[in-house]
């Protein structure tokens, strides 16, 4: 009998899509093995054999002999074979279609911009995109409107408890507040975010990543007690 996790999730703990699969994982006690990608997921051969299009995070479950990619299928895949503390999808049918329609509203409307502006600030400035910057900045706008109005009513964006759209949440607030702050038109949204961050889960995982935020190209706008140790 041994008492090693049978799953194994290969990520970095400074990839915002790590985090929201971390946040899932610790947020259920889910226990796992973490196996950090050095450099690019894509000259990974573990990562990339499976997943060719290289990114992570990707869970690999030993007990079923299964590789799942995509950090939302790997929340429902944890939620169907292993969650036994919390719903992260709920189980009412109207009430995981909101929890599935914020998760792609994070990931899709948030989170690809948010990495739209890293990418761009990391390339040579003739390979600049400033029309794609510029759009990016338009959409984060939005989605910060859009959340500011729906967060000044609820505790959690999706449902009465924490789902997989907070987990979605969390990354994507974290890393696109310090690219694209909120202001002060945005209480509303940075209490949602501050409670967020508040969990324990939450601030286990930003102490993880803080011996890697160096690289973050954002590091100088990041909040500094987010870079606290004690944090
Ligand atoms: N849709 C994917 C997106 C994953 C993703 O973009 N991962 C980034 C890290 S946050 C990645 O692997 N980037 C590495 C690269 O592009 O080389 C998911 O939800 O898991």
């Amino acid at each position: 009998m041994t008492n090693d996790p049978c799953l194994t999730l290969y990520a970095h703990p400074l990839s915002s899509y790590c985090w929201k699969v971390l946040l899932a994982l610790y947020e259920t006690h889910t226990p796992f093995a973490l196996v950090e990608i050095q450099g690019r997921p894509k000259s990974d051969p573990a990562l990339s054999s499976f997943w060719p299009i290289g990114k992570m995070p990707l869970l690999f479950d030993a007990a079923r002999n299964e590789s799942v990619p995509e950090s939302s299928i790997i929340i429902e895949y944890l939620q169907q074979h292993y969650a036994t503390k919390a719903a992260l999808i709920p189980p009412s049918p109207a009430a995981s279609l909101e929890t599935r329609l914020w998760d792609r509203f994070f990931d899709l409307h948030l989170h690809s911009c948010m990495q739209k502006r890293v990418s761009d600030r990391l390339r040579p400035d003739h390979e600049k995109d400033p029309t794609g910057v510029a759009d990016a900045n338009a959409t984060l706008d939005t989605a910060y409107a859009m959340l500011e109005q729906r967060m000044a009513t609820r505790k959690f964006v999706a449902a009465e408890h924490f789902t997989m759209a907070d987990c979605a949440a969390m990354p994507a607030l974290f890393y696109a507040d310090a690219i694209r702050p909120f202001s002060n038109a945005h209480p509303a949204l940075a209490a949602y975010f501050k409670r967020l961050i508040a969990r324990p889960a939450g601030r286990r995982i930003i102490r993880e990543a803080q011996p890697f935020f160096q690289y973050f190209p954002f590091q100088a706008t990041l909040d500094p007690e987010f870079q606290n140790p004690d944090f």
